[in-house]
């Protein structure tokens, strides 16, 4: 964005004045944009791949010390990453550190949510909550409980679970006695919640499963959560869903069911590719905080829930695609508060089809990001954070210190 701080703030200011005359407060919405959060995942950092390679970034982190860096790195530029989430097997290979609270907070950030891994060890071959071996499903409630003491020693407000679980071939084993595996290891792990933790169950269609997967989409996990007990909540990945379902509506019904646990955003275009938010569908991005802002302004109060980014895309410089990610969020729900409600709920009572749905594309089509800059800058950062990341030297540097810390990364195949 070759434009001016001035030239910012004036554009801004046109933006503020035209949300004044859709009925919103300049001030109120400044600081609901200012309070905006998404938490992003340390394995965002890592080298990552697809099932058939990896291809290495000399910059890429290798510890959880080096992750937390780089999500520091993020969130002193755009200042709406506070928290980190940690994956237990990938940050934490030799046990958990408390010495890693301390390490981030000196950094300016936190531990946030807390992902066990139920997929990558060779007992998981036939699933983990879901698995016909009784001594395998310990085994996995045991990581679980282990998860919880660290999400209690780190304060983390989020137990984060996604499962592999699934068959290949009908006939593999009993869909049913499954589903029933699962309630009765969920209820244990949900026994040992500390009241502020709260327990997230995602979902997804396929993959690695192809035949069924025991939590396939919405419906699944909103009835495992209910059984769980009253502090697990369904979490929605933008990724894990069939082409074409409306995810806007399974975020307005969670909401209306008090069952919206947090949000997982990424993008895709085929499966569940991992790509930057709003890099194919911006439009869906905004829907998806359009439903959220109308919930929130119907009850006058701000939802609880987790935004976090769910991405790790193996092409792009990490810290770049983490950037692009946050602020299409921040820009995307700034859109979603400039809707004109009255207008459009007017519209809706006539059934004004035509005027309900140019509400939406006026806003959408909104260039947000003068008003994201402008808030940056009022925090004293920079209004563009990816230019500024680029002409901070952070990249080349991490990457000179981190070739010489861990040597060349190996070229063994991705396991
Ligand atoms: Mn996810």
């Amino acid at each position: 964005m070759a434009v001016s701080g001035h030239q910012i703030a004036e554009r801004a200011r046109q933006l503020l004045d035209l949300a004044a005359t859709r009925g919103r407060d300049p001030e109120k919405l400044m600081k609901r944009l200012k309070a905006f959060a998404v938490e992003t995942p340390s394995w965002g950092y890592a080298d990552t791949g697809t099932r058939f390679g990896r291809f290495h970034q000399p910059a890429a982190a290798r510890t959880i010390e080096e992750k937390l860096q780089d999500a520091a790195q993020v969130h002193k530029l755009t200042g709406a990453c506070p928290s980190v989430a940690v994956h237990v097997l990938w940050d934490f290979p030799k046990g958990f550190d408390p010495k890693v609270v301390e390490y981030a907070r000196k950094l300016g950030v936190r531990i946030g949510s807390i992902n066990p891994n139920l997929f990558q060890a060779q007992a998981y071959k036939f699933g983990s909550f879901g698995n016909p071996d009784p001594k395998i499903r310990k085994q996995a409630i045991d990581h679980c409980l282990e998860a919880v003491r660290i999400g209690k020693a780190v304060k983390s407000p989020h137990l984060s679970l996604w499962f592999a679980d699934g068959t290949n071939y009908p006939g593999q084993d009993v869909i049913r006695a499954r589903k029933q595996r699962f309630t009765e290891a969920l209820q244990k792990v949900h026994k040992a919640l500390p009241k502020s933790m709260t327990m997230l169950l995602e979902y997804k269609p396929f993959e690695p499963a192809f035949y069924h997967t025991d939590i396939a989409d919405w419906g699944m996990a909103f009835l495992l959560a209910r059984a769980a007990g009253p502090q697990a909540r369904v979490l929605v990945d933008i990724g894990h869903h069939y082409q074409g379902q409306n995810i806007e509506q399974i975020v307005a019904w969670l909401i209306d069911e008090e069952m919206l646990g947090g949000l997982h955003f990424n993008d895709r275009k085929y499966a569940d590719d991992d790509l930057t938010t709003g890099s194919i569908d911006p439009y869906q991005v905004f829907r998806i905080f359009n439903e959220i802002v109308t919930a929130e302004e119907e009850r006058g109060e701000v939802l609880n829930i987790a935004y976090m980014v769910d991405q790790s895309h193996n092409l792009k410089p990490k810290i770049e695609a983490m950037i692009q990610t946050v602020t299409t969020c921040h820009e995307m729900f700034a859109r979603a508060l400039l809707v004109d409600r009255k207008r459009l709920r007017d519209a809706q009572a006539r059934c004004d089809i035509v005027t309900a749905e140019e509400v939406l594309r006026t806003a959408f089509f909104a260039d947000t990001r003068p008003l994201i800059g402008y808030l940056r800058q009022q925090s004293g950062m920079e209004a563009d954070a990816l230019a500024a990341h680029r002409a901070s030297g952070y990249e080349a540097r991490v990457a000179k210190e981190r070739a010489a810390r861990h040597g060349a990364p190996s070229d063994a195949s991705y396991a």
